[in-house]
């Protein structure tokens, strides 16, 4: 009886340490915002010790215009690469900086800070 317990404890330990790594690692994507007319499509990442938002879904076929705003003074995040689409450039600080994204073909596209430590993904759709 007492070892069905224990196997009990140690499953349901378990499925929550899953359940927690899963929901902890699950990515909030964020969809960019359209203009009035449809025409084009804005987002706004805060670049502050990572990217917020992390993941962002854009629509596809509408000219896109990401808007980094960087507010982490570290060297590490000054330079933002989107390596598929040969994007290489440095974020001002505390200004915005803008970068027109190729919205024509559907796709998954990480995009990642100079040195590659902090990641971000576009997603479109
Ligand atoms: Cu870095």
């Amino acid at each position: 009886m007492l070892k069905f317990l224990i196997l009990l404890i140690a499953m349901l330990l378990i499925v929550v340490i899953g359940w927690w790594f899963f929901g902890h690692h699950q990515e909030k994507a964020t969809t960019a915002r359209l203009n009035d007319n449809g025409q084009d499509q804005k987002i706004r990442v805060e670049v502050n010790g990572g990217y917020s938002p992390s993941t962002i879904v854009l629509k596809k076929g509408v000219p896109a215009e990401l808007d980094f705003y960087r507010k982490d003074p570290s060297a590490c995040l000054e330079r933002v690469v989107f390596p598929e689409q040969g994007i290489n450039e440095k974020l001002p600080q505390n200004q915005l900086h803008q970068i027109e994204f190729d919205t024509s073909k559907a796709g998954e596209y990480e995009f990642a800070c100079g040195m590659n430590m902090f990641h971000g993904k576009v997603i479109v759709k």
